[in-house]
């Protein structure tokens, strides 16, 4: 769609949400009373910075279903997402809202050259988390054989990619190397299956994973993401270019703000990602602060696709580390320890308080190939691992090797990170 005509049709769509939630979700009426702001004056999407966030909290204050548009006998369906604290927050959605996400998730397969040919391989969790079912609904829609093997049980998954011949998987990255390590323990080639491709998101993830996934399992992989208060998986995706997630801007607006500001950045800065639903009926959420961190890409993708393009996040503002007055996320360590011979990619990082100083620990862990207990080839591993995170980060962290599948492995979201500072770990 020319941009015109999205920008026309953003603008809208975001009035009569605006209109929907005032009328219909107490919790907006009384925001946007106290701010003495109408609904008249949002007329585009240039007014969107007139209107208040929305927070976790918010729908936590509203639990379980305070914040919806629509009365329960609309609601078809309830999700949920646990999250790392506190209550969880919940999810609904209308017979409409199921078919615009079936429809942004076939984008999001169609973008990665799947066809109603294809064979769908849905390894996300079913049930509250909205990775199944999301990815499910996605893959019917364009009319693939859907297979909803759900995660776990990764031997039962492996029979399944081998008889059932799907040709394209979803799972978490995490999930994906844990069957990928059953299928080269297991003398599997990869090349004996049929997937050609894979669609990985629901955690942060680096460009060296994505790398080792497609090495591993010899397909392309794609980033996708989303969350359960926007829709759940589908409010971005990878085109064939790879160059950024492109946003489904046609229902979601996407906004980048300063965190402690809650002002608008321009395109090319890292911030805070806000997501306003313009079309959902059930929970039209408006500027959602989702704490994941991204960057608006400017300029046109290559693909001929309108919609903007965000960068891969990094990861999410609460997921971030201060060591010692210097951010750490998870995801660069990921990136660090890919690229080094020897080391599986599985790893933990530990966070204690010593004194008035935070004290990081990576646990790596070394390929059956290279383990030994020869400890000059373990000392040289050690200081080339630490010094690769130092080159990186800029701050000396302690590592400590540690067997082959000592690790724990993952079916959904990985925990990489245990804080011993506060006993929560995420
Ligand atoms: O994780 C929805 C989803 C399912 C997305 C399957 C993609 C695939 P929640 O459980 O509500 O929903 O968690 C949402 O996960 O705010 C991000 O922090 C993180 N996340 C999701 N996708 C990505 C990604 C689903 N591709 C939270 N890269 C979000 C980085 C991601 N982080």
């Amino acid at each position: 769609m020319p941009r015109a005509e999205l920008t026309k049709l953003q603008n809208e769509r975001l009035r009569a949400v605006v209109k929907r939630v005032y009328e219909n979700v107490p919790f907006y009426k009384k925001k946007f009373d106290e701010m003495g702001l109408k609904p008249e004056d949002i007329c585009s999407i240039e007014d969107l910075t007139k209107l208040p966030f929305t927070n976790k909290q918010d729908l936590r204050d509203n639990y379980p279903f305070d914040l919806f548009a629509v009365p329960m006998d609309e609601v078809v369906r309830i999700h949920a997402s646990s999250g790392t604290t506190g209550k969880q927050t919940v999810v609904g959605y209308t017979k409409h809202d199921l078919d615009i996400w079936g429809e942004v998730m076939a984008r999001t397969l169609g973008a990665g050259g799947v066809t109603k040919k294809d064979i769908g391989h849905i390894s996300y969790g079913y049930g509250l988390f909205t990775g199944g079912m999301g990815g499910n609904l996605g893959s019917e829609t364009v009319g693939c054989a859907t297979i909803p093997a759900s995660t776990g049980n990764t031997r039962r998954q492996v029979t399944i990619l081998q008889d059932f011949k799907p040709t394209f998987i979803l799972a978490t990255p995490s999930y994906a190397l844990t069957i990928a390590e059953y299928l080269a323990e297991n003398n599997i080639d990869p090349a004996s299956l049929s997937l050609k491709a894979g669609f990985f998101g629901a955690e942060p993830w680096t460009e060296e994973m994505r790398r080792e996934i497609e090495n591993r399992f010899q397909i392309k992989a794609y980033d996708i993401y989303g969350l359960s208060e926007a829709i759940g998986p589908g409010v971005a995706y990878e085109c064939e270019c790879q160059h950024g997630l492109h946003v489904n801007e046609d229902h979601f607006l996407i906004e980048i703000i300063d965190p402690d500001t809650g002002e608008q950045l321009p395109d090319g800065t890292e911030g805070e990602i806000v997501f306003t639903c313009m079309t959902k009926e059930a929970l039209p959420l408006i500027r959602y602060r989702t704490h994941d961190v991204g960057v608006r890409l400017p300029g046109e993708c290559e693909c001929g696709r309108t919609f903007v393009r965000m960068q891969k996040p990094a990861g999410r503002t609460d997921d971030m580390l201060i060591i010692r007055g210097v951010n750490v996320f998870p995801s660069q360590i990921e990136s660090v320890l890919m690229d080094i011979e020897g080391i599986a990619p599985f790893f933990q990082m530990v966070v204690e308080r010593d004194g008035n100083l935070d004290k990081l620990t990576v646990l790596v862990e070394m390929t059956e190939d290279a383990f030994t207990d020869e400890i000059r080839i373990l000392e040289d591993m050690t200081r080339k691992v630490t010094e690769a995170i130092h080159s990186v980060l800029g701050i000396a962290v302690r590592v400590k090797l540690v067997e082959p599948r000592s690790i724990e492995r993952f079916e959904g979201k990985a925990k990489r990170v245990i804080d011993k500072r506060t006993q929560v770990n995420f």
